[in-house]
């Protein structure tokens, strides 16, 4: 094991086609552009980078009632369960780089179906349990807990490509941090569902801190599981990370949004990470580009053990004349 203790398994999934915007497929190279590996290793970490998930093509993929891309999203993310399954059998941390948030089905699949029961930290504007039956847009990245929740299986329909699919974490086990752009449906689900939500209103209210110490005491009041960590970079305020295709004022600062991984990190229970929803082409400016791919980096290195104090290793010695 490298000093530090953790070793990452990098896995590339430029996959768009469960939302309509160009652009975010091309996450995964600018987030590799942007120094990842170099940067882990700097600090500790070995690092396996696995490469890009090459998707299969559906040449008629009709929409099924009001789904869009179906067929699409259920072999990538079949291809993706089978990758993060590799990652966690090698023994890494999954770190999952996106594409859309679609992919949180095989990625959350994948990783249950390698350990067993997780945890779920969902750090997003939007919940994304949407059922296929009441999504108003269509887009599967607005839906992807509805599929690995056990409590919605009821309410899932048959759809090609979903039938691998097989919930794997209960709603007692899910916490959302960043809330602020929920559908009627989606927070009666919540409702319905007792699902622990801290919202930017929480945030505002506790202070990001204070979010961490709950979302933590509530994960392991019961058993200590696995932590699969889903990042939508939308949480974070669009003045910070605007090149992405939903962005929603209001939402978490820098510091808020790294503070959320370095937390994580601490625990020494996170497992799986997935960054996504870095579209370079919802940008305005290179700035606005730069800064998205920076945070979202910054947020990985905090999964890792970057700390903002500083960071040295245990062979570290201070030199001599
Ligand atoms: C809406 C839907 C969503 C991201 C938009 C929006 C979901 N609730 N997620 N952008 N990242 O389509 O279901
Ligand atoms: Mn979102
Ligand atoms: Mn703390
Ligand atoms: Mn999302």
């Amino acid at each position: 094991l490298p000093p530090s203790g953790r070793s990452v398994g990098i896995i590339g999934a430029g996959f768009s086609k469960g939302q309509p915007r160009d652009g975010v497929e091309r996450g995964p190279d600018l987030i590799r552009a942007a120094g990842l590996r170099d940067k882990l290793q700097g600090q500790g970490c070995a690092v396996k980078d696995y490469g890009n998930l090459a998707f299969e093509e559906f040449a008629n993929d009709e929409p099924v009632g009001r789904v869009k891309n179906v067929r699409s999203v259920g072999s990538a993310n079949q291809r993706l369960s089978e990758a993060v399954q590799a990652v966690k059998r090698d023994g890494h941390t999954s770190v999952m780089l996106g594409g859309d948030h679609s992919l949180a089905i095989g990625s959350i699949h994948g990783h249950s179906a390698a350990v067993g029961e997780l945890s779920v930290v969902w750090v997003d504007a939007h919940a994304d349990i949407n059922t296929p039956l009441t999504s108003p847009t269509g887009n599967i990245h607005g839906q992807p807990l509805s599929y690995v929740l056990y409590e919605l299986q009821s309410k899932i329909p048959v759809l090609p490509n979903f039938s691998w699919i097989k919930p794997c974490v209960s709603a007692k086990d899910l916490v959302y941090i960043g809330l602020r752009d929920v559908d009627p449906s989606e927070h009666h689900l919540l409702k319905l569902l007792g699902v622990k939500v801290f919202s930017m209103t929480e945030v505002d209210q506790l202070g990001v801190s204070k979010v961490m110490e709950e979302t933590c005491d509530y994960l392991s009041a019961r058993v200590k599981k696995p932590i699969h960590l889903s990042y939508d970079i939308d949480a974070i305020d669009p003045s910070v990370t605007p090149a992405t295709g939903t962005p929603v004022v209001g939402g978490l600062s820098y510091r808020e949004g790294v503070y959320i991984s370095e937390h994580l990190s601490q625990t020494g229970l996170l497992s799986a990470v997935d960054l996504v929803e870095v579209n370079p082409l919802r940008g305005r400016t290179e700035q606005d580009v730069q800064s998205t791919v920076h945070t979202a980096v910054d947020v990985l290195l905090g999964c890792f053990g970057r700390r903002r104090e500083g960071n040295h290793s245990p062979s570290h010695r201070v030199p001599e004349p």
